[in-house]
């Protein structure tokens, strides 16, 4: 299978199961052991719905590189010819300038697939450190598999203003930026935009669990199209200033259009996930199946609507500690349309003005801690059955059939984002590699 189908697939949801260095033949006898774990694995997880593995095949005309003169050397020859991976050996990277991806079908990972194996630095979170570490002009571009950070503004930017499109960003770290950490830029022309990309599996965090200055964020979207944000961990996204948030952890707006934001974990971020800002908006999307949860010392809302129409809020789970009054706000009298069913909180979920339009049903607003596994790490999987107003008190929507896990939720869905599944049960993997390996 070719680089470019597994990543289609993987927008599909389905997994490649590929080992590095082994094929798997499912119809040969003389499967390896790995490969047996590898698969079963991979059946356990597509069973239950979308997972995130590594993208382990390296296509035979890889670029491999050990070093920065050859990263840039590699770059330089992928944008000439496109079509190229550029497969990184384990270590530390100090660059000296972005990375800048001008070619179509450009794939950039460590050869191991493990991301904490490769490091670009840029050299310091702050304004004289490397401006970026990727630049990304080009179409299909993937970034996948490294730790990345230390840089003047962001790990990654996507032009929208040079139209590029399906950015794939799966399985990397970014921490310590001194702006956002993935920023959609655009150039005021509606004909230009950032679309069909994705960004999964991946975390964002602040090493300090602070932010160096307000302006920062985790994804910033302006004027993006159809993108997808899955499986991701945000922490630590905070502003150290008292006076000013933040950006959202998950913030899309400026005319942004049919996001879909879903099973992302959200851990004292200033705010979570925002569509549109202000009068900038946002229209369509569905936010659903997200854990939020925001100690004492966190300062603002988990979901906010501003200026977005028809869009959706299903099935998300927010626990704040903190004394800001809303879970889920929505505001101005350019929003319309909203939709806010089956999400489970403990703050309000409701209008900030009497001028925004939206249909609320099916929310809980009273949620207690103990109704959840461990809030404080972010585990707002229901702890038991017996929470009598949760379990099985959804509506059924026809866009939610799965949970944060991936679990069906049949006809007596749960509110929040969790389908009570017997949670000490959900990853049941060990018992089956001892059997395996019998
Ligand atoms: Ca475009
Ligand atoms: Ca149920
Ligand atoms: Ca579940």
């Amino acid at each position: 299978m070719r680089q470019k189908d597994i990543f289609t697939n993987i927008k599909k949801g389905i997994l490649p199961a590929i080992h590095p260095g082994k094929h798997i033949f499912l119809n040969n006898a003389q499967v390896s052991f790995s490969a047996k774990v590898l698969l079963v694995t991979f059946l356990l997880m597509t069973s239950i719905g979308y997972a995130c593995t590594s993208l382990l095949q390296i296509p035979t005309d890889s670029i491999y590189v050990h070093n920065v003169y050859e990263l840039n050397q590699a770059i330089a020859t992928a944008n000439n010819t496109g079509n190229r991976t550029i497969a990184l050996a384990s270590g530390t990277y100090e660059l000296t300038q972005p990375l800048s991806i001008t070619g179509n079908n450009i794939t950039v990972r460590s050869i191991s697939g493990n991301r904490e194996d490769v490091i670009l630095t840029g050299g310091g979170m702050n304004p004289q450190a490397i401006w970026q570490i990727f630049m990304v002009y080009g179409d299909h571009c993937t970034i996948a598999n490294m730790t990345m950070g230390w840089v003047a503004t962001h790990a990654i930017q996507i032009h929208g203003e040079n139209d590029a499109d399906n950015l794939l960003v799966h399985n990397i770290h970014i921490l310590d930026t001194y702006e956002q950490m993935i920023k959609g830029s655009w150039g005021n022309n509606d004909t230009m935009s950032s679309n069909d990309s994705i960004i999964e599996c991946s975390l964002f965090e602040y090493s300090d669990e602070i932010g160096p200055q307000y302006y920062i964020g985790g994804i910033d979207v302006h004027h993006g199209k159809n993108w997808i944000v899955r499986e991701n961990t945000f922490k630590y996204i905070r502003s150290p200033n008292p006076d000013r948030l933040a950006e959202y952890a998950i913030h899309f707006w400026n005319s942004s259009e049919g996001t879909l934001v879903e099973k992302n974990t959200i851990i004292n971020c200033d705010r979570g996930i925002g569509f549109g800002m202000g009068n900038s908006s946002h229209i369509g999307g569905i936010i659903r199946n997200n854990f939020i949860y925001g100690d004492e010392t966190n300062r603002d809302v988990g979901i906010a609507l501003e200026s977005a129409t028809n869009s959706m809020v299903y099935h998300n789970t927010i626990f704040q500690e903190h004394n800001y009054y809303y879970a889920i706000e929505f505001r101005f009298a350019t929003t319309s349309g909203i939709i806010i069913r089956n999400n489970l909180a403990n703050k309000a979920i409701a209008a900030r003005d009497d001028e925004a339009q939206g249909e609320l049903s099916h929310n809980i607003t009273n949620a207690q801690s103990s109704w959840f596994v461990n809030p404080t790490i972010g585990d707002l999987h229901l702890a038991n059955n017996s929470i009598s107003n949760v379990i099985n008190q959804a509506i059924s929507l026809p866009e939610v059939h799965k949970d944060f896990d991936g679990q069906t939720r049949g006809a007596m869905s749960d509110i929040g984002a969790d389908e009570y599944f017997n949670n000490s049960l959900v990853f049941p993997i060990p018992p089956i590699l001892l059997i395996l390996n019998n």
